[in-house]
């Protein structure tokens, strides 16, 4: 669909205002928040990864991309929360220490609180005691950690460790996510459970705390 795809055109050309302008056309429009979320924001920033790491685009640019995502996410998200329920359970995420991509996990965070549960988010670069002192002071079940850099993946595993040190591995199940982890590294570095995107966090998360 054109609306669509000039959505994902503009996110890549760092246009901020006119993605705002399209993702509020195609809400206008009766688009589902899903599909002006996968088929256009997600699909722009896709292109932008790929040309990022072809090196055809550099730094700057990924930065402009990154506010013209945030400028449509901003219009969408009241409609992913719309369909709010009572709270089922309380969940502490972060993108972990060193890392500044937080696209990912706030997406995730917005399915999540749509989900009804409650929502601690800790924002980026995040050390991993900083993980474990919240959750407990909270009581949350849950920690939910994101890394986008494959030299990040390692501090998830250092959050998962100190648990265990602690004996707070059965209490707290954590939950990892983002591009380039996956259900193996997951095992590998003995956390609860991978997701791969917000809605398949929620049903991973209600698995873990047996809601399912
Ligand atoms: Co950077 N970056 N970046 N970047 N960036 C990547 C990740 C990269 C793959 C680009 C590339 O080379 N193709 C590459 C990493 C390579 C690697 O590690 N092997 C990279 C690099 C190298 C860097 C820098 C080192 C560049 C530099 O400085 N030279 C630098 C690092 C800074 C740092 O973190 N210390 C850097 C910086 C940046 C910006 C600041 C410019 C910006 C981030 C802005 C921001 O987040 N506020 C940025 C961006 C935008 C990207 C790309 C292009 C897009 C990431 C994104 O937002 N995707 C990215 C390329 C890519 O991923 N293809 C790239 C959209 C988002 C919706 O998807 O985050 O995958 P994603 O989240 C998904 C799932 O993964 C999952 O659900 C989400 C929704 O579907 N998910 C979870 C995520 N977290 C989850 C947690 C869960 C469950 C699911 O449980 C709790």
């Amino acid at each position: 669909m054109d609306l669509l795809k000039n959505i994902a055109d503009s996110l890549q050309r760092g246009d901020d205002k006119k993605t705002a302008e399209l993702t509020s056309r195609a809400i206008d429009e009766s688009l589902s928040p899903k599909t002006i979320l996968d088929d256009g924001l997600i699909a722009g920033m896709t292109v932008i990864g790929r040309k990022f790491k072809a090196h055809e685009i550099f730094l700057p640019d990924v930065l402009l991309a990154a506010k013209a995502m945030y400028a449509g996410l901003d219009l969408l998200k009241p409609l992913l929360l719309k369909e709010k329920v009572p709270t089922v359970g309380k969940v502490v995420i972060g993108t972990v220490q060193g890392d500044m991509h937080d696209i990912g996990k706030n997406l995730v965070g917005i399915m999540l609180k749509g989900a009804g549960f409650e929502i601690i988010d800790l924002g980026h670069n995040v050390p991993p005691e900083k993980f474990i002192d919240t959750a407990l002071e909270s009581e949350a079940s849950v920690i939910g950690m994101s890394a986008l850099l494959t030299t990040t993946m390692p501090n998830m595993k250092k959050v998962i460790d100190i648990l265990k040190e602690r004996g707070l591995n059965d209490k707290i199940k954590t939950i990892i996510g983002g591009a380039p982890v996956s259900d193996d590294f997951a095992a590998e570095i003995g956390a609860d459970a991978y997701a791969f995107d917000g809605i398949n966090s929620i049903d991973k998360i209600k698995k873990l705390l047996g809601l399912d």
